[in-house]
């Protein structure tokens, strides 16, 4: 019988557990799953922002539309912005038809998503609870509920009784100081693993010939034609795009970035209706699995779910002043501990091990804003407030088609950038997971 030396002298196969433990043992790196390419003077299109967003559309405009020639373009590395530091819930319990149409199909792409891109994304449909502390916030959950079921989406109202069923740990008493008194149930809601879909979409992206450049910063739009300073603004067209790392022509540019979207489209000479706040999450030690499902509490302003690993994610609202730090406050820690205490006194003796922040671009309807703009080529995919996460596939698939044929596609026509001219707004404040 071969021993341990003659049993590791075997190679096994490349990519197996055993493999990369092999590697491990003998000090080898892991290999690569995208390449480090050399910036070219020219692509077919130029896509900001490397997060889930913006390899989604050159995922797609490679995969549906044969678009290869296409660089992606982040400042950092890939999901270092919203993508990484998001609360990895999807969902698509929304207020308005139009909402609800959307995100379903981003839920339905997210339960493609492992089988398609071959990874394991860890998509978790575990139910979705928003609770009502009040007869307004019932009244809401049923108005969506209606809405959610018109539009084909498995969503309805439950009662405590049924609340305490699906979630145990909740306290369904009357004696918090807001007692739960229903919730908006949708069982497709889950979470997914966040940074699996970063890499996967990368991946794919990657293989199909789509080039991607981390410490890669953008720091103007190139443009002509138009009726600002520099050719940009209306009527104009885009050129390319200058980088820390030399200008690059293109006809086509697309804005898929958080936190800094109007900065960017500013380069364009595009103005947007976006403010920045920053929103902070925060994590616990690792406990035995007890929370089945997300739960959310608009009223007691927290959202929380329980990790594969055993940690609680907790998030609240925005902070309310327009910033870009991503730094972290005791004020936040301190408010969100106190709500989930009321919602789950069982966890008092968990310890947060920490906290985060991203950056959210707020609209004024709570929707994004997504297709053409005033400028010939600068399309935007952007203002994603606190629903960036949850809609990275769909918006992905649709700028993708915007972008190659010209054409906006219909599930998003009602997220126009020109909503706010003509006060067609799309409201979605309803919907978000806690009051802002
Ligand atoms: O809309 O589900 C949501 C959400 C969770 C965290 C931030 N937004």
């Amino acid at each position: 019988m071969a021993g341990l030396a003659g049993r590791l002298r075997k190679r096994p196969p490349k990519y197996s557990a055993a493999a990369l433990a092999w590697k491990g043992l003998r000090g080898q790196s892991w290999p690569r799953v995208w390449r480090d390419c050399d910036l070219q003077r020219s692509y077919d299109a130029v896509v900001i922002g490397g997060g889930v967003h913006g390899l989604a559309t050159a995922y797609y405009l490679a995969r549906n539309h044969g678009m290869t020639n296409v660089a992606v373009l982040d400042k950092a590395y890939l999901g270092s912005g919203g993508s990484g530091r998001n609360t990895a819930i999807v969902r698509s319990n929304y207020l308005t038809p139009e909402g609800v149409a959307f995100y379903d199909r981003s839920v339905h792409l997210y339960e493609q998503m492992a089988v398609e891109l071959n990874i394991n994304v860890m998509f978790s449909q575990r139910g979705h609870l928003t609770l009502a502390h009040s007869d307004a916030s019932l009244r809401t959950m049923h108005w969506r509920a209606e809405v959610n079921k018109l539009g084909g989406v498995n969503s309805s109202v439950i009662g405590p009784d049924e609340i305490k069923k699906e979630c145990p740990s909740l306290d369904t008493s009357d004696h918090p100081r807001y007692p739960i008194q229903g919730a908006l149930y949708h069982p497709p809601g889950g979470v997914v693993r966040h940074d699996a879909v970063v890499w996967g979409y990368a991946r794919a992206a990657d293989h199909m010939g789509v080039e991607m450049h981390q410490k890669t910063e953008v720091t103007d739009i190139l443009c002509e034609g138009g009726d600002g300073p520099d050719g940009k603004g209306a009527g104009g067209r885009v050129t390319g795009v200058r980088t820390n790392r030399g200008d690059i022509s293109t006809p086509i540019v697309i804005n898929c970035t958080a936190g800094w979207a109007s900065l960017i489209s500013t380069m364009a000479g595009v103005r947007l209706p976006i403010t920045t706040h920053p929103l902070q999450a925060a994590v616990t030690e690792p406990v035995k699995m007890f929370l089945p499902t997300v739960v959310v509490s608009g009223s007691l302003h927290v959202y929380v779910s329980q990790t594969d690993r055993g940690e609680l994610v907790f998030g609240a609202s925005v902070d309310p002043y327009a910033n870009y730090s991503v730094r972290g406050s005791l004020e936040f820690t301190e408010g969100l501990a106190g709500h989930v205490l009321e919602l789950m006194p069982g966890v008092s003796r968990m310890r947060i091990l920490r906290q985060w922040s991203g950056l959210c671009d707020m609209t004024p309807d709570y929707s994004p804003v997504m297709g053409f703009t005033p400028v010939d080529g600068f399309l935007v995919d952007v203002g994603w407030g606190t629903y960036g996460f949850k809609a990275a596939p769909v918006s992905g698939e649709q700028m993708a088609e915007a972008a190659a044929t010209g054409r906006t596609p219909k599930l998003i026509e009602a997220f126009a950038l020109s909503r706010f001219d003509n006060g067609e707004l799309v409201g979605e404040k309803g919907a978000a997971s806690v009051g802002h």
